[in-house]
């Protein structure tokens, strides 16, 4: 890998067009985080019961990066300039003048804390206390490109206060004993862990089509953050979506885009709104859905659904990478005219996920183009 480039160029403004510049995330020094008002791990099988935390096992974390270098030498053999953050040290407690955290949690998915939009990077608010100073970890490039690309915008949302009236009391300790229909009433109604007091959102739960974003509403994405987005970006139409899954977190393994007029969905995931499906129709846009992952078992102290076998990263309208064990999901891509090139992927996903989390857009060529030229009244 060269150490700089003179000639950055920050720009992006959907997911498939052709890729030129990207961040590939890194697994070292990742941690079970501390307890936090957002997040309970219970791993006891594992040695992380509840209320414990602690550094992910050497092997894992080993094993993990050599998957994640070995993603970055593929597309950096298909030319693909490819950057890589500085990990800080995940065990160090953290704190505001608000509060103080255990520990951080790691630098593998940069895709949850940038949003690429045109010539714009974006760093996300976030909403778990742990991962308030993970932007630090990209600090470095993006200094870097605001140095060499004179149009290059580095923008930063209002970094948020994560006090306890950002966080609903009792969350976990009620949601655990709801039946199972309980619990998808409150999915209806996106109760979930976070309030309004203050507009939240991850980058992952955005999906990028040109003029349109898609942002999921989630427990990691409140309303006032997705009005944020649509203040902070004018010229796009910001659709807010949701579909039928418990605990959503990252849009990225529920919708993700092909190319144009190309649609991946998840089949046990449907809009809650029957008009989000409408916008692709009208638009002529072809919807298919995922196959279910060939796996049954998640890897150990993975966060993150078997839906990873979605969380693909498109390389231009053509080529697209999948986790290399994913047959089913190989072969409906080739049907529709893709060159699949297979990643051995599925040991990364405890540290937070698959192919796209891994990433972050810096440079792809194309320009912002409306691909839903027929819209829907009030969405
Ligand atoms: N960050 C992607 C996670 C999505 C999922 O677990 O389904």
């Amino acid at each position: 890998m060269k150490e700089t480039s003179s000639n950055t160029v920050v720009s992006s403004w959907n997911e498939w067009d052709p890729l030129k510049h990207v961040i590939v995330g890194r697994a070292s020094g990742t941690m079970i985080q501390a307890p936090e008002p957002a997040v309970q791990n219970d791993w006891p099988q594992q040695g992380f019961p509840l209320g414990s935390f602690g550094r992910m096992p050497e092997q894992m974390e080993a094993k993990a990066n050599e998957h994640l270098d070995n993603f970055a030498a593929i597309l950096e053999n298909r030319g693909i300039w490819v950057d890589r953050p500085t990990p800080l040290d995940f065990s160090q407690a953290v704190q505001t003048p608000d509060w103080e955290q255990g520990s951080m949690f790691g630098c593998m998915p940069p895709r949850d804390v940038l949003l690429s939009v045109g010539n714009e990077i974006l760093e996300a608010p976030m909403s778990f206390r742990s991962r308030w100073f993970e932007y630090l970890c990209y600090r470095p490039l993006l200094e870097q490109y605001y140095k060499e690309d004179p149009n290059f915008r580095w923008e930063s949302a209002p970094k948020p206060r994560l006090t306890e009236r950002t966080f609903k009391d009792n969350f976990w300790s009620q949601w655990n004993v709801l039946s199972d229909e309980e619990q998808w009433q409150r999915t209806k109604n996106s109760d979930w862990i976070i309030t309004e007091t203050e507009p939240l959102f991850d980058a992952a739960d955005v999906a990028r089509f040109g003029r349109d974003l898609f942002v999921q509403k989630s427990m990691v994405t409140n309303d006032a953050g997705i009005e944020w987005l649509r203040r902070h970006y004018p010229e796009h139409r910001v659709h807010t979506v949701s579909y039928t899954e418990k605990l959503p977190w990252h849009i990225d393994a529920t919708l993700i885009p092909l190319r144009p007029g190309l649609v991946l969905t998840n089949p046990e995931r449907s809009p809650l709104k029957k008009f989000q499906n409408e916008l692709f129709e009208k638009n002529g846009w072809e919807i298919v859905e995922a196959p279910r992952s060939v796996r049954t078992e998640k890897m150990p102290l993975c966060t993150c659904s078997l839906w990873l076998n979605m969380n693909c990263l498109v390389l231009d309208p053509k080529t697209i990478c999948i986790e290399a064990a994913e047959t089913p999901m190989m072969e409906l891509l080739d049907k529709h005219g893709f060159e699949v090139i297979p990643v051995p992927f599925f040991e990364v996903s405890p540290f937070g996920g698959g192919l796209h989390c891994a990433t972050a857009d810096v440079h792809r060529e194309g320009d912002l183009e409306d691909y839903f030229p027929k819209q829907i009244e009030g969405f």
